[in-house]
């Protein structure tokens, strides 16, 4: 699967692992308008394409994941078409975020402000050595609006979040390894790493780890229970539940059909 975009290339491989780079180098790759609008369409056919099993998000080169929003097209915006601009930001990020395939960022260089706030937005992320988080946003006389104020307290908690915001201060991969922003640093190829943490995870049923994904990001511990124990129980009723706890039993790997 190849699509025609101008700043997004989008692969898919034969194991049905697409990978979305964002493709604006001379630029680090910063999110414009039509990198929005093309992430969209893009996160909208992964979702309706059945052979698209897991998604890597990164961004071309070897310097820059994405460096935030365009500062560019931030300059020109008043109250209400920044309101706009965020809600729809965010509307994109969530896209992504409600994917029931899991989504794995690999974070190649800065990932600074929107960059970081879309990487958050990803299930996963595995970092190179190269990898730098940042929210410049407060510098700039704005805050983060992708969603980042919500999403960095969820991963790195309340105290981290505030500091990073706040300080703009920026992290290198090992201490977003030790803060929990990220889930493995690639000491050698990031992709490489990041398919191997992808192919570990569909080792797995297919419909539990839809369900898995859907389970932990449901808000709200109450509704998390009622969550949890509907999608458990939906499970209960699979051919792969069968097969995964047969083959436990029988001492033999199971073969998920994704039924
Ligand atoms: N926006 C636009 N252009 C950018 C951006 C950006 N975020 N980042 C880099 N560029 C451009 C540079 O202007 C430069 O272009 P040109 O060659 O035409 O002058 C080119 O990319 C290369 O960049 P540098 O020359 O600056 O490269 P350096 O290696 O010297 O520096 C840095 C790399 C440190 C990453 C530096 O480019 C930098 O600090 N970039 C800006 C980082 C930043 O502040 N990002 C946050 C932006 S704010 C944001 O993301 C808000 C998100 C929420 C928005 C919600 C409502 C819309």
């Amino acid at each position: 699967m190849s699509q025609p975009y101008e700043t997004i290339i989008l692969d898919t491989d034969d194991q049905g692992i697409a990978t979305v780079t964002i493709n604006r180098p001379k630029k680090l790759n910063a999110l414009n308008t039509q990198v929005l609008e093309e992430l969209s369409d893009v996160f909208t056919t992964i979702q309706n394409d059945e052979s698209v099993l897991a998604v890597i998000v990164t961004g071309t080169g070897d310097k820059a994941f994405v460096a935030g929003a365009d500062i560019k097209e931030l300059r020109a915006l008043d109250s209400p078409s920044g309101k706009e601009k965020s809600r729809k930001g965010q509307q994109v990020f969530q896209q992504l975020e409600d994917l029931r395939k899991p989504v794995v960022a690999a974070v190649n260089g800065y990932a600074l402000g929107g960059g970081a706030e879309l990487a958050m937005a990803c299930h996963l992320r595995v970092a190179g050595t190269n990898a730098v988080f940042g929210l410049p946003e407060v510098g700039l006389g704005l805050i983060p609006g992708y969603g980042g104020t919500q999403r960095l307290r969820h991963i790195i908690g309340q105290a981290r979040a505030l500091e990073l915001i706040l300080t703009t201060k920026q992290i290198k991969a090992e201490k977003a390894y030790q803060w929990g922003l990220v889930n493995r640093i690639a000491e050698e190829d990031l992709e490489e790493a990041a398919r191997s943490l992808i192919h570990k995870i569909l080792e797995n049923g297919p419909i539990a780890v839809r369900y898995a994904i859907e389970a932990v990001y449901q808000s709200g511990k109450e509704a998390g229970f009622e969550k949890e124990a509907e999608l458990f129980g939906s499970l209960c009723e699979t051919e792969d539940f069968v097969e995964g706890t047969s083959a436990f039993l029988e001492k033999r790997k199971p073969d998920f059909k994704g039924k």
